[in-house]
């Protein structure tokens, strides 16, 4: 019955468990699981870009290689998540659409313009060091293919985070004109990389509900906190400075405390207003549309097989 699917559904949060495709799901916890996998598999995918700009210009062919790994591992993180929406109903096809006509969100982050190769080593310090503090406790989130789908994209996370700091300490040892373009992309990433966790706890319309469907396990302010506390002992042993008068610890609440994040200026990255959004969203749109003989090629050999054995 109704009633017995329901309390199914309850009791598999209660006692910590995993719910699966097969479960009945309550359609607000379905819609909210679609949107945030779509926006994570999105994010995967407009996340090459940025970092996509420098592999033909790459300083080394050994940085070129790793890039490109790096970039291709994004794209499977995408199709990961993809395939996890699918499980909830979610067709790709039309989360595709969704995105390239604005519909969908990805995050803010990746609407920020890649100026140097410094940028490419600070994401993997920053961009995918916030990623990882984010996606970690999504392990343990509720939803079985979304939450299995994270262990392993978080593995490869925390390697692209190491090839990032790896790139930076080189660039530290190297000459002046090396560090000051590392304190540069520091300086320009450290503040998108805050906003990546969403908007302050006051704010953040579903946090609260996702908490109780145990979708996320902290707050977007604790994990912000997290992360800040991570990254600064980081950034000391790297010798750059985190662009924040106000970043100092306090012993008493043993976290650091850190200055007001410009939401207004989240607010406008989210609406569209970026410095990227609109290029960003493009490439996609022309990436999908020259795609599109490739599907119907796919398509019309999968009719033919499937005719040949019947
Ligand atoms: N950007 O109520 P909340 C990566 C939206 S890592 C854009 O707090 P929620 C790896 C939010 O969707 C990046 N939009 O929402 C990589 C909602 O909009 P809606 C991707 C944002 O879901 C590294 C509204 O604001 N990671 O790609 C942002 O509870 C390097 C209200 O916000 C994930 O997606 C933002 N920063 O918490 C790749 C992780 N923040 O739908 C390449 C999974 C919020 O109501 C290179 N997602 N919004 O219109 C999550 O953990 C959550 O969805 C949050 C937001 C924490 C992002």
């Amino acid at each position: 019955s109704d009633q017995e699917l329901e309390e199914h559904f309850e009791r598999t949060i209660d006692k910590d468990q995993r719910l699966e495709p097969r479960d009945w799901l309550p359609d607000g916890y379905r819609k909210t699981m679609v949107r945030q996998i779509a926006q994570h598999a999105h994010s995967e995918i407009i996340g090459m870009q940025p970092e996509g700009n420098w592999i033909t210009r790459a300083p080394s062919l050994r940085r070129k290689a790793i890039l490109l790994a790096k970039v291709q591992d994004e794209a499977g993180h995408g199709l990961y998540l993809y395939s996890a929406a699918e499980t909830l109903g979610g067709d790709r096809q039309d989360l595709t659409e969704k995105l390239i006509t604005g519909r969908q969100k990805y995050s803010s982050i990746f609407n920020y313009p890649t100026l140097s190769f410094a940028d490419v080593g600070v994401i993997g310090w920053l961009v995918d060091g916030a990623a990882i503090c984010n996606q970690v406790p999504l392990c343990r989130s509720s939803y079985g293919p979304y939450a299995r789908a994270m262990i392993r994209i978080c593995k490869e996370e925390s390697f692209h985070q190491r090839q990032g700091y790896e790139l930076l300490m080189k660039m530290m040892k190297g000459t002046q004109a090396q560090r000051d373009m590392v304190q540069d992309a520091v300086n320009r990433f450290w503040w998108p990389s805050l906003m990546m966790f969403g908007p302050p706890d006051a704010e953040s319309s579903h946090t609260e509900q996702s908490m109780l469907w145990k979708i996320k396990r902290h707050t977007n302010d604790e994990l912000r906190q997290r992360f800040v506390d991570m990254t600064v002992p980081q950034a000391e042993m790297l010798g750059v400075t985190l662009p924040d008068p106000d970043l100092e610890w306090n012993a008493e609440r043993e976290h650091y405390d850190f200055g007001e994040v410009d939401w207004n200026e989240l607010k406008q990255v989210i609406k569209g207003n970026g410095p990227c959004n609109t290029e960003r969203v493009a490439r996609r749109r022309k990436a999908h549309e020259d795609g599109e003989w490739v599907r119907e090629a796919a398509s019309a050999h999968a009719r033919k097989m499937t005719e040949a054995k019947a």
